[in-house]
Protein backbone atom coordinates (compact mmCIF):
# COMPACT_ATOMS: atom_id res chain seq x y z
CA UNK A 1 0.00 0.00 0.00
CA UNK A 2 1.25 3.81 -0.52
CA UNK A 3 2.32 5.69 1.97
CA UNK A 4 3.79 8.65 0.27
CA UNK A 5 2.39 9.84 -2.65
CA UNK A 6 3.68 13.32 -4.41
CA UNK A 7 0.89 15.09 -6.22
CA UNK A 8 2.61 16.69 -9.29
CA UNK A 9 0.55 19.19 -10.16
CA UNK A 10 -0.95 22.81 -8.69
CA UNK A 11 -4.38 24.61 -7.67
CA UNK A 12 -7.89 23.03 -7.14
CA UNK A 13 -6.84 19.48 -8.68
CA UNK A 14 -3.97 19.36 -6.03
CA UNK A 15 -5.82 20.17 -3.34
CA UNK A 16 -8.40 17.59 -4.29
CA UNK A 17 -6.06 15.03 -4.43
CA UNK A 18 -4.92 15.65 -1.21
CA UNK A 19 -8.09 15.10 0.32
CA UNK A 20 -8.56 11.81 -0.97
CA UNK A 21 -5.56 11.36 0.42
CA UNK A 22 -5.53 12.51 3.89
CA UNK A 23 -8.90 10.32 4.04
CA UNK A 24 -7.21 7.02 3.23
CA UNK A 25 -4.12 7.92 5.52
CA UNK A 26 -1.63 8.39 2.78
CA UNK A 27 0.56 11.39 3.64
CA UNK A 28 1.21 14.05 0.60
CA UNK A 29 4.46 15.39 -1.15
CA UNK A 30 3.38 18.96 -2.62
CA UNK A 31 5.46 20.58 -4.98
CA UNK A 32 5.12 24.08 -6.11
CA UNK A 33 6.86 26.74 -8.45
CA UNK A 34 7.86 30.30 -7.04
CA UNK A 35 4.68 31.71 -8.24
CA UNK A 36 2.66 29.26 -5.77
CA UNK A 37 4.88 29.04 -2.27
CA UNK A 38 1.59 30.42 -0.56
CA UNK A 39 -0.99 28.17 -2.59
CA UNK A 40 -3.42 25.82 -0.83
CA UNK A 41 -2.01 22.60 -1.92
CA UNK A 42 1.13 23.69 -0.13
CA UNK A 43 -0.16 24.53 3.06
CA UNK A 44 -2.94 21.46 2.84
CA UNK A 45 0.38 18.50 2.02
CA UNK A 46 2.30 17.31 4.68
CA UNK A 47 5.45 18.06 2.79
CA UNK A 48 6.20 20.44 0.08
CA UNK A 49 8.83 20.97 -2.39
CA UNK A 50 9.93 23.75 -4.09
CA UNK A 51 10.63 22.86 -7.86
CA UNK A 52 11.45 25.81 -9.69
CA UNK A 53 10.52 29.06 -11.83
CA UNK A 54 6.87 30.25 -12.40
CA UNK A 55 7.17 28.73 -15.93
CA UNK A 56 5.56 26.12 -16.01
CA UNK A 57 8.62 24.49 -17.94
CA UNK A 58 11.04 25.06 -15.45
CA UNK A 59 8.69 23.49 -12.44
CA UNK A 60 5.77 21.54 -13.13
CA UNK A 61 6.72 20.46 -16.58
CA UNK A 62 10.20 19.75 -15.28
CA UNK A 63 10.65 16.20 -15.06
CA UNK A 64 13.86 15.99 -13.61
CA UNK A 65 13.44 18.03 -10.58
CA UNK A 66 10.28 16.25 -9.65
CA UNK A 67 11.26 13.18 -9.46
CA UNK A 68 14.24 14.00 -7.45
CA UNK A 69 11.92 15.78 -5.27
CA UNK A 70 10.31 12.13 -5.20
CA UNK A 71 13.53 10.58 -4.32
CA UNK A 72 14.49 13.00 -1.86
CA UNK A 73 10.78 12.75 -0.04
CA UNK A 74 10.51 9.03 -0.75
CA UNK A 75 7.44 8.72 -2.25
CA UNK A 76 5.77 5.87 -3.72
CA UNK A 77 3.50 6.92 -6.15
CA UNK A 78 3.30 10.00 -8.13
CA UNK A 79 -0.38 11.77 -8.83
CA UNK A 80 -0.15 14.06 -12.11
CA UNK A 81 -3.74 15.23 -12.14
CA UNK A 82 -4.52 16.87 -15.31
CA UNK A 83 -2.42 18.77 -17.79
CA UNK A 84 1.19 19.08 -17.23
CA UNK A 85 2.78 15.83 -17.36
CA UNK A 86 -0.53 13.61 -17.13
CA UNK A 87 -0.37 12.46 -20.34
CA UNK A 88 3.58 12.27 -21.04
CA UNK A 89 4.60 8.94 -21.62
CA UNK A 90 8.26 9.87 -20.73
CA UNK A 91 7.04 11.19 -16.98
CA UNK A 92 5.58 7.87 -16.39
CA UNK A 93 8.22 5.61 -17.68
CA UNK A 94 10.80 7.90 -15.43
CA UNK A 95 8.96 7.36 -12.13
CA UNK A 96 8.97 3.46 -12.83
CA UNK A 97 12.77 3.77 -13.73
CA UNK A 98 12.79 5.26 -10.49
CA UNK A 99 10.72 2.48 -8.50
CA UNK A 100 7.83 5.42 -8.45
CA UNK A 101 4.56 4.22 -9.01
CA UNK A 102 2.73 6.65 -11.79
CA UNK A 103 -0.83 6.75 -10.76
CA UNK A 104 -2.32 6.70 -14.46
CA UNK A 105 -2.23 3.83 -17.23
CA UNK A 106 1.20 2.47 -18.69
CA UNK A 107 3.72 4.15 -20.48
CA UNK A 108 3.06 2.56 -23.37
CA UNK A 109 -0.75 2.87 -23.34
CA UNK A 110 -0.21 6.86 -23.24
CA UNK A 111 2.15 6.57 -26.59
CA UNK A 112 -0.72 4.33 -28.10
CA UNK A 113 -3.65 6.38 -27.27
CA UNK A 114 -2.19 9.29 -27.50
CA UNK A 115 -1.32 8.79 -31.18
CA UNK A 116 -4.30 10.09 -33.09
CA UNK A 117 -3.73 8.14 -36.57
CA UNK A 118 -2.57 4.91 -35.08
CA UNK A 119 -5.51 5.22 -32.72
CA UNK A 120 -7.80 5.20 -35.46
CA UNK A 121 -6.57 2.66 -37.22
CA UNK A 122 -6.57 0.13 -34.44
CA UNK A 123 -10.03 1.21 -33.84
CA UNK A 124 -11.10 0.69 -37.26
CA UNK A 125 -9.88 -2.91 -36.95
CA UNK A 126 -12.21 -3.97 -33.80
CA UNK A 127 -15.30 -2.04 -35.70
CA UNK A 128 -15.53 1.33 -33.43
CA UNK A 129 -17.23 3.55 -35.47
CA UNK A 130 -14.71 6.77 -36.06
CA UNK A 131 -15.42 10.09 -38.08
CA UNK A 132 -15.54 8.88 -42.05
CA UNK A 133 -12.69 10.23 -43.85
CA UNK A 134 -9.13 9.60 -45.34
CA UNK A 135 -7.05 7.41 -43.04
CA UNK A 136 -4.19 9.22 -44.10
CA UNK A 137 -2.93 12.08 -45.30
CA UNK A 138 -4.40 13.67 -48.33
CA UNK A 139 -1.70 14.70 -51.24
CA UNK A 140 -4.01 16.81 -53.53
CA UNK A 141 -7.47 18.59 -54.18
CA UNK A 142 -8.75 15.89 -56.37
CA UNK A 143 -8.16 13.22 -53.34
CA UNK A 144 -9.62 15.28 -50.92
CA UNK A 145 -12.52 15.54 -53.52
CA UNK A 146 -12.72 11.79 -53.98
CA UNK A 147 -12.93 10.86 -50.15
CA UNK A 148 -15.58 13.86 -50.05
CA UNK A 149 -17.73 12.41 -52.61
CA UNK A 150 -17.39 8.80 -50.86
CA UNK A 151 -18.26 9.86 -47.30
CA UNK A 152 -20.18 12.76 -48.80
CA UNK A 153 -20.59 16.66 -48.36
CA UNK A 154 -20.19 18.13 -45.56
CA UNK A 155 -16.68 17.49 -44.85
CA UNK A 156 -13.94 19.32 -42.89
CA UNK A 157 -10.08 19.54 -43.54
CA UNK A 158 -8.26 19.25 -40.32
CA UNK A 159 -4.25 19.73 -40.07
CA UNK A 160 -2.15 16.83 -38.90
CA UNK A 161 0.47 19.11 -36.94
CA UNK A 162 -3.18 20.92 -35.38
CA UNK A 163 -5.10 19.72 -32.64
CA UNK A 164 -7.40 21.05 -30.21
CA UNK A 165 -9.75 23.19 -33.35
CA UNK A 166 -6.63 24.69 -34.68
CA UNK A 167 -6.16 24.50 -38.49
CA UNK A 168 -9.99 22.77 -39.52
CA UNK A 169 -11.54 24.26 -42.18
CA UNK A 170 -14.66 23.05 -43.91
CA UNK A 171 -16.45 22.62 -46.83
CA UNK A 172 -20.08 22.09 -48.07
CA UNK A 173 -18.98 21.63 -52.02
CA UNK A 174 -16.49 21.11 -54.35
CA UNK A 175 -15.93 24.45 -54.84
CA UNK A 176 -15.33 25.59 -51.51
CA UNK A 177 -13.20 22.35 -50.96
CA UNK A 178 -10.68 22.96 -54.08
CA UNK A 179 -10.14 26.59 -52.27
CA UNK A 180 -9.89 24.91 -48.62
CA UNK A 181 -7.67 22.63 -49.95
CA UNK A 182 -4.55 24.93 -50.67
CA UNK A 183 -5.54 27.53 -47.98
CA UNK A 184 -5.45 24.75 -45.65
CA UNK A 185 -2.36 23.20 -46.59
CA UNK A 186 -0.49 26.36 -46.89
CA UNK A 187 -1.93 27.72 -43.56
CA UNK A 188 -0.78 24.20 -41.90
CA UNK A 189 2.86 24.38 -43.24
CA UNK A 190 3.40 28.37 -41.83
CA UNK A 191 1.52 27.70 -38.09
CA UNK A 192 2.48 23.95 -37.63
CA UNK A 193 5.47 23.52 -39.83
CA UNK A 194 3.96 20.44 -41.21
CA UNK A 195 1.70 20.60 -44.56
CA UNK A 196 -0.34 17.22 -44.08
CA UNK A 197 -4.10 17.73 -44.19
CA UNK A 198 -6.46 15.06 -43.56
CA UNK A 199 -10.31 15.27 -44.19
CA UNK A 200 -13.42 13.62 -42.17
CA UNK A 201 -17.17 13.83 -42.67
CA UNK A 202 -17.80 16.87 -40.85
CA UNK A 203 -20.66 16.27 -38.05
CA UNK A 204 -22.87 19.33 -38.11
CA UNK A 205 -23.82 20.47 -34.63
CA UNK A 206 -22.65 17.81 -32.81
CA UNK A 207 -22.52 16.63 -29.13
CA UNK A 208 -19.52 16.35 -27.24
CA UNK A 209 -20.39 13.15 -24.82
CA UNK A 210 -17.95 11.17 -22.87
CA UNK A 211 -17.79 8.59 -20.85
CA UNK A 212 -16.17 7.75 -17.82
CA UNK A 213 -14.56 4.10 -17.05
CA UNK A 214 -12.81 2.14 -14.58
CA UNK A 215 -10.01 -0.17 -15.25
CA UNK A 216 -7.58 -2.40 -13.12
CA UNK A 217 -4.54 -4.13 -13.44
CA UNK A 218 -5.92 -7.35 -13.57
CA UNK A 219 -8.52 -6.41 -17.14
CA UNK A 220 -11.48 -5.40 -15.18
CA UNK A 221 -13.59 -2.79 -16.74
CA UNK A 222 -16.44 -0.67 -15.33
CA UNK A 223 -18.43 2.45 -16.85
CA UNK A 224 -19.68 5.27 -14.89
CA UNK A 225 -22.44 6.85 -17.45
CA UNK A 226 -21.43 9.78 -19.74
CA UNK A 227 -20.90 13.53 -19.31
CA UNK A 228 -22.56 15.65 -21.16
CA UNK A 229 -19.98 18.48 -22.03
CA UNK A 230 -21.16 20.46 -25.68
CA UNK A 231 -20.89 23.66 -23.36
CA UNK A 232 -17.63 24.83 -24.53
CA UNK A 233 -15.98 28.46 -25.69
CA UNK A 234 -12.70 28.21 -28.12
CA UNK A 235 -12.85 24.48 -27.40
CA UNK A 236 -12.42 24.67 -23.86
CA UNK A 237 -15.71 23.43 -22.05
CA UNK A 238 -17.34 25.22 -20.17
CA UNK A 239 -19.84 23.61 -18.38
CA UNK A 240 -20.79 19.84 -17.78
CA UNK A 241 -23.31 17.77 -16.18
CA UNK A 242 -24.14 13.97 -15.65
CA UNK A 243 -25.78 12.46 -17.22
CA UNK A 244 -26.47 13.76 -20.31
CA UNK A 245 -30.18 14.32 -21.38
CA UNK A 246 -29.90 13.17 -25.17
CA UNK A 247 -28.57 9.75 -23.77
CA UNK A 248 -31.60 7.30 -23.05
CA UNK A 249 -30.25 3.87 -21.50
CA UNK A 250 -29.45 2.15 -25.50
CA UNK A 251 -27.45 4.76 -26.28
CA UNK A 252 -25.76 4.66 -22.64
CA UNK A 253 -25.31 0.94 -22.42
CA UNK A 254 -24.20 0.93 -26.38
CA UNK A 255 -21.66 4.26 -25.50
CA UNK A 256 -20.40 2.26 -22.66
CA UNK A 257 -19.85 -1.05 -24.17
CA UNK A 258 -18.12 0.54 -27.27
CA UNK A 259 -15.87 2.55 -24.23
CA UNK A 260 -14.80 -0.93 -22.44
CA UNK A 261 -13.93 -1.88 -25.78
CA UNK A 262 -11.65 0.74 -26.39
CA UNK A 263 -10.42 0.65 -23.33
CA UNK A 264 -9.05 -3.32 -23.63
CA UNK A 265 -7.69 -2.26 -26.87
CA UNK A 266 -5.40 -0.65 -25.23
CA UNK A 267 -5.00 -2.50 -22.41
CA UNK A 268 -6.00 0.71 -20.64
CA UNK A 269 -5.95 0.74 -16.55
CA UNK A 270 -6.83 3.65 -14.29
CA UNK A 271 -9.69 6.19 -14.16
CA UNK A 272 -9.76 7.40 -18.42
CA UNK A 273 -12.37 8.88 -20.44
CA UNK A 274 -13.24 7.96 -24.24
CA UNK A 275 -14.79 11.11 -26.17
CA UNK A 276 -17.58 11.30 -28.78
CA UNK A 277 -19.27 13.37 -30.82
CA UNK A 278 -22.83 12.49 -31.40
CA UNK A 279 -24.62 13.83 -33.64
CA UNK A 280 -28.62 14.93 -33.77
CA UNK A 281 -29.90 11.30 -35.02
CA UNK A 282 -27.62 9.52 -32.26
CA UNK A 283 -24.80 8.50 -34.40
CA UNK A 284 -21.92 8.79 -32.44
CA UNK A 285 -18.21 8.50 -33.69
CA UNK A 286 -14.87 7.90 -31.14
CA UNK A 287 -12.71 10.68 -30.52
CA UNK A 288 -9.87 10.64 -28.48
CA UNK A 289 -9.27 9.07 -25.31
CA UNK A 290 -8.22 11.48 -22.15
CA UNK A 291 -5.81 8.67 -19.97
CA UNK A 292 -6.00 11.15 -17.01
CA UNK A 293 -8.21 12.37 -14.58
CA UNK A 294 -10.88 15.30 -15.82
CA UNK A 295 -11.35 18.70 -14.90
CA UNK A 296 -15.08 17.53 -14.87
CA UNK A 297 -14.36 14.22 -12.89
CA UNK A 298 -16.96 16.00 -10.09
CA UNK A 299 -20.28 15.69 -11.85
CA UNK A 300 -19.71 11.48 -12.19
CA UNK A 301 -18.46 11.54 -8.93
CA UNK A 302 -21.58 13.07 -7.53
CA UNK A 303 -23.96 10.98 -9.42
CA UNK A 304 -22.33 7.75 -8.29
CA UNK A 305 -21.21 8.24 -4.80
CA UNK A 306 -17.55 7.46 -6.34
CA UNK A 307 -14.47 9.02 -5.35
CA UNK A 308 -12.63 8.45 -8.93
CA UNK A 309 -9.37 9.70 -7.30
CA UNK A 310 -9.32 7.17 -4.51
CA UNK A 311 -10.03 4.19 -7.15
CA UNK A 312 -7.17 5.70 -9.61
CA UNK A 313 -4.91 5.15 -6.20
CA UNK A 314 -6.43 1.77 -5.54
CA UNK A 315 -5.88 0.68 -9.03
CA UNK A 316 -2.65 1.69 -9.56
CA UNK A 317 -1.28 -0.30 -6.28
CA UNK A 318 -3.08 -3.46 -8.04
CA UNK A 319 -6.62 -3.62 -6.02
CA UNK A 320 -9.15 -5.23 -8.49
CA UNK A 321 -12.11 -3.07 -8.60
CA UNK A 322 -14.44 -3.92 -5.99
CA UNK A 323 -17.90 -3.41 -7.96
CA UNK A 324 -19.68 -4.95 -10.76
CA UNK A 325 -21.41 -3.38 -13.85
CA UNK A 326 -24.79 -4.70 -12.78
CA UNK A 327 -24.41 -2.73 -9.21
CA UNK A 328 -24.29 0.64 -11.24
CA UNK A 329 -27.36 2.85 -10.59
CA UNK A 330 -27.39 6.54 -11.76
CA UNK A 331 -28.40 8.71 -9.01
CA UNK A 332 -29.52 12.16 -9.26
CA UNK A 333 -28.24 14.85 -11.81
CA UNK A 334 -25.21 16.72 -11.73
CA UNK A 335 -24.01 19.83 -13.16
CA UNK A 336 -20.21 21.98 -13.17
CA UNK A 337 -19.62 25.42 -14.01
CA UNK A 338 -15.41 26.28 -14.49
CA UNK A 339 -15.13 29.49 -13.32
CA UNK A 340 -12.08 31.13 -14.93
CA UNK A 341 -10.27 34.73 -14.05
CA UNK A 342 -11.28 36.01 -17.03
CA UNK A 343 -13.58 39.19 -17.92
CA UNK A 344 -16.72 38.41 -20.58
CA UNK A 345 -17.25 42.21 -21.02
CA UNK A 346 -13.80 42.11 -22.59
CA UNK A 347 -13.30 39.36 -24.57
CA UNK A 348 -12.97 37.19 -21.80
CA UNK A 349 -9.54 38.45 -21.55
CA UNK A 350 -7.64 36.89 -18.50
CA UNK A 351 -7.72 38.90 -15.25
CA UNK A 352 -5.03 38.15 -12.62
CA UNK A 353 -5.06 40.22 -9.80
CA UNK A 354 -5.74 40.15 -5.68
CA UNK A 355 -9.21 38.24 -4.43
CA UNK A 356 -9.94 41.25 -2.24
CA UNK A 357 -12.68 39.56 -0.46
CA UNK A 358 -14.67 35.96 -1.37
CA UNK A 359 -17.80 34.28 0.01
CA UNK A 360 -18.33 30.81 -1.28
CA UNK A 361 -21.84 29.16 -2.04
CA UNK A 362 -23.24 26.76 0.33
CA UNK A 363 -26.00 24.21 1.94
CA UNK A 364 -26.94 21.27 0.52
CA UNK A 365 -25.95 19.75 -3.21
CA UNK A 366 -23.13 22.28 -3.68
CA UNK A 367 -19.52 21.10 -3.89
CA UNK A 368 -16.72 23.65 -4.32
CA UNK A 369 -13.45 22.59 -5.77
CA UNK A 370 -11.12 25.52 -5.88
CA UNK A 371 -7.60 26.65 -4.75
CA UNK A 372 -8.60 30.34 -3.73
CA UNK A 373 -8.86 32.11 -0.72
CA UNK A 374 -9.32 36.28 0.01
CA UNK A 375 -5.97 37.42 -0.16
CA UNK A 376 -4.96 35.06 -2.92
CA UNK A 377 -3.72 35.94 -5.90
CA UNK A 378 -4.35 35.22 -8.88
CA UNK A 379 -1.38 34.96 -11.34
CA UNK A 380 -0.83 35.20 -14.83
CA UNK A 381 1.52 31.82 -15.36
CA UNK A 382 -1.40 29.26 -15.20
CA UNK A 383 -4.89 28.14 -16.49
CA UNK A 384 -7.52 30.73 -15.84
CA UNK A 385 -9.72 28.11 -14.11
CA UNK A 386 -9.94 29.33 -10.21
CA UNK A 387 -12.76 27.02 -8.92
CA UNK A 388 -15.30 24.62 -9.84
CA UNK A 389 -18.84 25.09 -8.52
CA UNK A 390 -20.57 21.39 -8.78
CA UNK A 391 -23.96 20.97 -7.67
CA UNK A 392 -26.28 17.42 -7.20
CA UNK A 393 -30.19 17.33 -7.59
CA UNK A 394 -32.65 14.82 -8.04
CA UNK A 395 -32.96 15.89 -11.78
CA UNK A 396 -31.84 18.33 -14.39
CA UNK A 397 -34.75 21.26 -13.90
CA UNK A 398 -33.66 20.79 -9.82
CA UNK A 399 -30.18 21.31 -10.49
CA UNK A 400 -30.14 24.17 -12.74
CA UNK A 401 -32.17 25.75 -9.74
CA UNK A 402 -29.73 24.80 -7.68
CA UNK A 403 -26.80 26.16 -9.67
CA UNK A 404 -28.81 29.38 -10.15
CA UNK A 405 -29.15 29.71 -6.61
CA UNK A 406 -25.12 28.66 -5.62
CA UNK A 407 -24.14 31.23 -8.56
CA UNK A 408 -25.97 34.08 -6.78
CA UNK A 409 -24.44 33.48 -3.67
CA UNK A 410 -20.94 33.15 -5.16
CA UNK A 411 -19.33 36.23 -4.74
CA UNK A 412 -15.68 37.63 -5.52
CA UNK A 413 -13.87 41.05 -4.76
CA UNK A 414 -11.02 42.15 -6.70
CA UNK A 415 -10.74 40.06 -9.94
CA UNK A 416 -13.79 39.60 -13.08
CA UNK A 417 -14.66 36.38 -13.29
CA UNK A 418 -17.09 34.06 -15.51
CA UNK A 419 -19.54 33.86 -12.74
CA UNK A 420 -21.82 36.26 -14.54
CA UNK A 421 -21.71 34.85 -18.00
CA UNK A 422 -22.71 30.93 -16.10
CA UNK A 423 -26.04 33.33 -15.04
CA UNK A 424 -26.92 34.35 -18.20
CA UNK A 425 -26.39 31.06 -19.96
CA UNK A 426 -28.56 29.20 -16.61
CA UNK A 427 -31.67 31.92 -17.52
CA UNK A 428 -31.01 30.54 -21.40
CA UNK A 429 -34.72 28.48 -22.10
CA UNK A 430 -32.57 26.37 -25.18
CA UNK A 431 -30.42 25.68 -21.96
CA UNK A 432 -33.15 24.90 -19.72
CA UNK A 433 -34.83 22.29 -21.67
CA UNK A 434 -31.23 20.53 -23.01
CA UNK A 435 -31.37 21.82 -26.28
CA UNK A 436 -27.58 21.98 -26.51
CA UNK A 437 -24.41 21.16 -28.93
CA UNK A 438 -21.37 22.00 -29.12
CA UNK A 439 -22.49 25.75 -31.15
CA UNK A 440 -24.64 26.37 -28.61
CA UNK A 441 -23.09 29.31 -27.37
CA UNK A 442 -22.17 31.56 -30.85
CA UNK A 443 -25.50 30.28 -32.33
CA UNK A 444 -27.97 31.55 -29.31
CA UNK A 445 -25.62 34.95 -29.25
CA UNK A 446 -24.60 34.25 -25.56
CA UNK A 447 -20.84 35.33 -26.09
C1 LIG B 1 -15.03 17.79 -35.72
C2 LIG B 1 -16.31 18.38 -35.68
C3 LIG B 1 -17.23 17.98 -36.61
N1 LIG B 1 -16.91 17.04 -37.53
N2 LIG B 1 -14.75 16.86 -36.66
C4 LIG B 1 -12.96 20.54 -32.46
C5 LIG B 1 -11.70 20.32 -31.68
C6 LIG B 1 -11.12 19.05 -32.16
N3 LIG B 1 -10.61 18.26 -31.08
C7 LIG B 1 -12.21 18.35 -32.90
N4 LIG B 1 -13.24 19.32 -33.10
C8 LIG B 1 -14.31 19.04 -33.91
N5 LIG B 1 -14.08 18.11 -34.87
C9 LIG B 1 -15.69 16.52 -37.54
N6 LIG B 1 -15.39 15.60 -38.48
C10 LIG B 1 -16.55 19.34 -34.68
C11 LIG B 1 -15.56 19.67 -33.79
C12 LIG B 1 -15.90 20.63 -32.78
C13 LIG B 1 -15.93 20.29 -31.43
C14 LIG B 1 -15.63 19.02 -30.98
C15 LIG B 1 -15.67 18.72 -29.62
C16 LIG B 1 -16.04 19.70 -28.70
C17 LIG B 1 -16.33 20.95 -29.13
C18 LIG B 1 -16.30 21.27 -30.50
C19 LIG B 1 -16.61 22.55 -30.90
C20 LIG B 1 -16.56 22.88 -32.22
C21 LIG B 1 -16.20 21.92 -33.17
Amino acid sequence: MFKRILIANRGEIAVRIIRTCKEMGIKTIAVFSDADKDSLHVKYADEAVNIGPALSYKSYLNIDNIIKAAIDKKADAVHPGYGFLSENADFAKTCHDNNINFIGPSAKTIEEAGNKSMARQILIELGIPVIPGSDDIISSADKAYEIAEKVGFPVILKASGGGGGRGMRIAYTKEELIEAFSIASGEAEVNFGNPDIYLEKYIENPRHIEIQLLGDKSGNYIHLAERECSIQMRYQKLIEEAPSSFVDDNLRETLGKTAIKIAKAFEYYNAGTMEFLVDKDKNFYFMEVNARVQVEHPVTELITGIDIIRQQILIAQGKQLDFKQDDFKIDGWSMECRINASDPEDNFMPSPGEIESIIFPGGPGVRVDTHIHDKYMVGPFYDSLIAKLVVWAKDRPSAIKRMERALDEFEIKGIQTTIPFFKKIFRNRDFQTGDIDTHFLEQKNLL
